[in-house]
């Protein structure tokens, strides 16, 4: 039994979170915001603007800075850092860091960014909501065709790590032969905490279009068209439990002990499957983040018919789903400051002041281009031409909750039992809405936190050998539970239909 700290790198911040396994309690957690907290940046959503709406970019230094300051944070929370005796983290997915130098030992007395950020052989990360490869995808998928989704779990992602590398190494080639190292960004963290090279794990891993599900190895032949030289610039692919190195001397400044355990990082999906308490089958989780994502462990490997959604490792074992919803949390932000309202009227007022239906409006919220279905430009697309403020409010939350119903089909599982988690779990209505879609209990837990939490559970389970069911029924006994209401089942199961031709027509259009 002891203490374990879990660091989630997101899209806008990082956050902290310290677990005792002793009495499933959470005794100290930090967070710091990109956008406000690290304004020298320019990055006030966590990526740098773009005259190319394609282009979504980060300075890796942000994170480093992030990370230096919620750990300082956290030790000024009162809590006794010395008492932690393991570590691991959790990274937004699919992005890509590149190295002219492999990973040592830091140097004391000068911050990270100072000292990591001159070791990069490309001053700037892709992140997950880039959607400039269109062209690099194409070429992966006429060399490889069904190979790739039937080995990779996916086909070829605009978003995803391997055609990001092919894109750079192709523009920058000089830049690309300097590189030593490429990194997700989850790696690339382990890797500042080690002072040496951490490996991927396979959670993060197979959102790349290079690792080999059915070996779990980085598939040789992928890896060679992607880009020249690749398999030697790529860490180690491992299991998710493997321990990374001990902790760095550096960090020793926090009050954190040098030399212990330092278990590879994952990715904020696969850290939310575990952090939910849904890595065993039968629960599935929806994550209201940034973007929203529906996951869920798998009982065999099978891929969507439609590529839309993915396939990744389980960090407790075989595999999991995902299925990403780039138009989330921005999408429902965006409405509320068009509507000019609080989020008291967004998540409550608005619900009840609209019925389930809605009138059949529909929405479709792309205002940025979305990944589930493919949609590369911009644009809001509604069936309706008047509402209310609430009904507009209904129907974003009606067609993402059946957007997510509709695309995780594929699964042909019936989910009986969903752990919401991420900042619009919160909402009442959403939970109503969610649950009367998909006809489930829509179940919340205290820490909304959840890809930190699965970080420090996986920091628990690889450490202390503790069986995720055992930290689950700890920390993520559910809080707040909301029934489907039977009435409405009809009503949403035929706006499904009404939803899925909507969506068709837009497509195509
Ligand atoms: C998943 C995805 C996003 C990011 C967000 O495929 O692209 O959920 O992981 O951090």
């Amino acid at each position: 039994m002891g203490f374990h700290l879990g660091i989630d790198v997101s899209t806008q911040s990082v956050k902290c979170i310290v677990i005792d396994t002793e009495d499933g309690t959470v005794p100290a957690e930090s967070s710091v915001n990109f956008g406000r907290d690290l304004p020298s940046y320019h990055a006030p959503d966590g990526f740098r603007p773009n005259a190319d709406p394609r282009i979504k970019q980060a300075d890796p230094r942000m994170w480093l800075d992030g990370l230096e300051l919620a750990l300082e944070q956290l030790s000024a929370s009162g809590f006794d850092l010395a008492r932690i005796d393991g570590i691991s983290g959790s990274g937004q997915q699919h992005g890509s860091v590149y190295c002219r130098e492999e990973f040592s030992p830091l140097r004391p007395g000068r911050s990270l960014a100072e000292q990591i950020g001159p070791r990069l052989s490309r001053p700037v990360a892709p992140i997950w909501m880039d959607r400039s490869t269109a062209t690099e995808c194409r070429e992966l998928d006429a060399a490889f065709g069904d190979r790739l989704q039937r080995d990779t779990g996916s086909p070829a992602i605009e978003r995803f790590t391997g055609p990001q590398i092919r894109k750079f190494a192709r523009e920058e080639p000089k830049a690309w032969r300097r590189t030593r190292r490429v990194h997700l960004v989850s790696s690339f963290l382990c890797s500042v905490l080690c002072g040496s090279d951490a490996p991927i794990d396979f959670g993060d891993g197979a959102g790349m279009n290079l690792l080999n599900l059915q070996t779990l190895q980085w598939d040789p032949a992928i890896v060679e068209f992607t880009a020249p030289d690749l398999m030697a610039k790529l860490p180690p692919a491992v299991p998710s439990a493997t321990v990374a190195g001990g902790l760095d001397g550096w960090f020793r400044r926090f009050g954190l002990r040098p030399g212990i355990p330092v278990v590879v990082w994952s990715g904020d999906n696969p850290n939310s499957l575990v952090g939910t308490g849904a890595a065993t089958p039968g629960l599935a989780g929806i994550s209201l983040g940034t973007s929203d994502t529906f996951f869920a462990p798998m009982r065999v490997f099978k891929t969507d018919p439609q590529g839309c959604g993915h396939v990744f490792g389980n960090p407790a074992g075989g595999f999991m789903s995902l299925i990403c919803f780039t138009n989330g949390s921005l999408a429902r932000e965006a409405i509320r400051r068009e509507l000019t309202v609080n989020w008291e009227f967004f998540d409550r007022d608005a619900l009840e002041q609209s019925s389930a239906g809605n009138g059949g409006r529909l929405m479709l919220p792309y205002f940025e281009p979305e990944s589930t279905p493919p949609v590369p430009r911009p644009g809001v697309r509604r069936n309706y031409t008047q509402a209310t403020p609430a009904e507009e409010i209904r129907a974003i939350l009606e067609s993402q909750a059946l957007s997510l119903r509709l695309h995780s089909s594929w699964q042909g599982e019936r989910f009986r039992r969903i752990r919401l988690t991420g900042g619009a779990s919160k909402s009442t209505g959403f939970r109503q809405i969610l649950a009367d879609v998909f006809q489930a209990q829509i179940e919340t837990i205290q820490v909304t936190n959840s890809a930190g939490l699965g970080a420090a559970f996986r920091a628990a389970n690889a450490v202390e050998q503790m069986s995720f069911e055992r930290l689950s029924d700890r920390f993520c006994r559910p809080q707040e539970i909301t029934h489907p209401d039977p009435a409405n089942a009809e009503l949403y199961q035929e706006m499904l239909k009404q939803f899925r031709d909507f969506e068709a027509a837009a497509q195509q259009a």
